[in-house]
């Protein structure tokens, strides 16, 4: 494999890379530190290279031009703050379309934004297999000319809380899940296949589930066209569950190739091509209506009927996330999605803040009737005593600024 070892470095990080005193030529500090054995380098792979399992590699910001291979090491490489998204904006490994981004089967890779990527037969972004977790990573950009644009996880690689947008492959642009992979998590739009699997293709045992799976297209083309999924296609025993999968720009929302598949709880709604291909039936639990996305079509409003609508027997992993951080559970049960709706307390209008139109909202619904139907009045009623009056608009006021 040939790597590319030129690293840019962002202007401001610039500034403080350069080393100057009395006598002192400029020197070029090296970003990419080995926290555990207290070395520094200057570019990802030679951190890699020198590393044992057990090592930690955090990567300043800047924009590193490489093709990373973590040569099967159990390693955590990462940004400076993984759930920062201006840090994950800011740290970019571009794999300068020569081929796949980053390669590793064992190990963490989280907090990057993973981008200009190639493969003409693996993932162009993010080819994981073995024990791999890839998480908090912005994969973008990444073109594969077969199959697995933004990443493919075999084995049990577990893919979670990553934004897997704007990736084109031939088949399965966003994840190729295979073997007993798990997928959470993710916020997974507007990738495109030339022929089918826009958003994700689900085989073997993988595990597809609370993903938001939007404007993804699959153009159909080949022989598979017919049957293409632009949302998830999914055969042999995958398990598909808690999913939004909406808004297909092209072919069928979801695909049900073999009767060993499990969905159920998803929410497949807006497909351009239809929502469903089975021959295997649907879901018993899924709902295929609006699921009331927040203008960045991530996120649930509150009056979405995703909330708490979810797999009811799902045990998420211990300090399980949504993709905001928030707890995977909220309000008892989980959402559908890779978003948990937070409900804010006295945030009577819904728009995720508690200010004057909240208690205004209130007011205006003064002996409004609860619990009959309407449900802005049973919004009002904040305080959640059946009627809205005057304490409803003191629940508010003391809770002014709180939220958001
Ligand atoms: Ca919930
Ligand atoms: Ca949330
Ligand atoms: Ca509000
Ligand atoms: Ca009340």
């Amino acid at each position: 494999m040939t790597r590319t070892v030129q690293v840019t470095v962002s202007f401001i990080g610039l500034a403080g890379l350069l080393v100057c005193g009395p006598g002192a030529s400029a020197v070029l500090a090296q970003p990419v530190h080995n926290l555990t054995q207290g070395t520094d380098h200057l570019t990802i792979q030679a951190a890699i290279d020198s590393a044992v399992a057990g090592d930690e590699i955090e990567v300043d910001p800047g924009t590193y031009v490489e093709n990373i291979d973590f040569l099967d090491k159990d390693i955590n490489v990462h940004s400076t703050d993984p759930l920062d998204p201006t840090i994950v904006a800011g740290t970019i490994i571009d794999g300068g379309g020569g081929d796949t981004v980053v390669v590793l089967s064992a190990g963490t890779l989280s907090g990057f934004t993973i981008t200009e990527g190639f493969s003409a037969q693996r993932a162009a972004g993010v080819y994981a297999t073995g024990t791999a977790v890839v998480s908090h990573n912005v994969i973008t950009g990444n073109d594969g000319a077969w199959e697995g644009a933004g990443v493919t996880a075999k084995n049990t690689v577990v893919v979670s809380n990553n934004w897997i947008t704007n990736n084109v492959a031939w088949i399965a642009s966003g994840v190729h899940a295979r073997d007993d992979s798990l997928v959470k998590n993710n916020y997974i739009a507007s990738n495109i296949a030339i022929a089918g699997a826009g958003g994700v293709r689900a085989r073997e045992h993988s595990t597809i589930r609370n993903n938001t799976i939007v404007f993804n297209r699959a153009l159909g083309l080949g022989p598979i066209g017919p049957f293409s999924g632009g949302g998830i296609y999914s055969q042999d025993s995958a398990v598909l569950l808690s999913n939004i999968v909406a808004f297909s720009g092209a072919r069928w929302g979801m695909v049900i190739a073999s009767e060993n598949v499990t969905a159920d709880y998803n929410c497949v709604f807006g497909n351009a091509g239809g929502d469903y291909l089975s021959d295997f039936g649907i879901g018993r639990h899924d709902l295929n209506v609006d699921p009331l996305l927040e203008e960045d079509n991530l996120h649930l409003t509150a009056a979405s009927p995703c909330i708490d609508a979810g797999d009811p027997d799902l045990e998420p992993s211990a300090k399980e996330t949504d993709i905001d951080g928030e707890d995977r559970i909220l309000d008892g049960q989980v959402d559908i999605g890779c978003d948990e709706f937070a409900f804010c307390e006295g945030g009577a209008n819904g728009d995720g803040n508690v200010d004057p139109l909240d208690s205004g909202f209130v007011l205006a619904r003064f002996g409004c009737p609860v619990g009959t139907g309407d449900p802005s009045c049973d919004a009002a009623d904040q305080n959640g005593d059946g009627v809205v009056d005057p304490l409803d608009v003191g629940f508010v006021l003391a809770r002014f600024g709180t939220c958001d």
